[in-house]
């Protein structure tokens, strides 16, 4: 049975606020283990309801827990798909506050920014890639809201994926001229190098995220019009950073991601 709308609101508020300012809470599942993902995705809903209402502008989505190593280390077979609002967007070579943020972690990730429209399930991986205008880096701040980052996937759901910045740079790429399985990154933490991945790390091809989210759409009746932007989950581990820390994520052929933690 789903939780009550008014639980649900209380919970995007109890969200919200650990977001907003930068504190723990427990999982929600310690309080409602009869919590569904359905639920936690109605806490995204009313979060989501929240940015709009207070001026935030919805630009794209992410898919999160989508390689391999993630999942197992979940104990889950599906990603955690999560909302992105301009709010969350940081320059590249900026500094981002670390006193808005709890424990952060850093991921790679390419996005793709779509110039036609996809919807439905049981699309292929030329049709995502047919209606992509161009592919970037992107490096991805993820900071759970969940004491220790320890969660379940319907809390960390709830949690909008632990999403909190993203930043993209590099160079905008055309996806037919790039073999996007076989796209090697580094991670680098003040000059040394602390992961390294090839892109088949997401679901074999980061387009087969796409295709997951959109079968997560089609289920709610939603589509990804032209102009979204979509963050496909990490390559490699996601690194926790501090104060101080400079992060720069190499890509092959994609250019690089630079900034750092004030
Ligand atoms: O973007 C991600 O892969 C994060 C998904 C949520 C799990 C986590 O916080 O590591
Ligand atoms: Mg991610």
């Amino acid at each position: 049975m789903s939780l009550p709308d008014a639980v649900i609101f209380d919970l995007a508020t109890r969200v919200l606020q650990a977001q907003d300012q930068a504190h723990t809470i427990a999982k929600l599942t310690d309080e409602h283990p009869q919590m569904s993902i359905a639920d936690a995705y109605r806490v995204q809903d009313e979060l989501r309801r929240r940015w709009m209402a207070r001026g935030e502008r919805m630009v794209g989505l992410k898919a999160g827990l989508t390689s391999k190593a993630k999942m197992q280390q979940m104990g889950v077979n599906v990603p955690s798909f999560g909302i992105l609002s301009n709010a969350m967007a940081r320059p590249e070579n900026s500094a981002i506050a670390i006193d808005e943020l709890v424990h952060p972690r850093v991921e790679a990730e390419i996005a793709f920014v779509l110039d036609k429209p996809l919807a439905g399930k049981g699309l292929t991986i030329d049709q995502v890639i047919d209606a992509t205008a161009y592919v970037i880096p992107a490096v991805e701040v993820i900071d759970s809201r969940y004491e220790k980052f320890k969660f379940d996937l319907v809390s960390v759901t709830a949690d909008n994926g632990s999403s909190s910045r993203y930043v993209t740079g590099g160079r905008p790429r055309d996806p037919r001229e790039l073999d996007l399985r076989t796209v090697g990154v580094v991670i680098e933490k003040n000059g040394e190098i602390m992961a390294t991945g090839a892109s088949a790390a997401v679901v074999n091809h980061p387009a087969n995220a796409i295709l997951m989210l959109l079968d997560h759409l089609a289920d709610r009746d939603e589509v990804l019009p032209a102009g979204s932007f979509i963050m496909t989950g990490g390559i490699t581990e996601a690194i926790a950073v501090a104060r101080g820390d400079s992060i720069v994520a190499r890509f092959q052929d994609m250019g690089s991601v630079s900034f750092r933690f004030a």
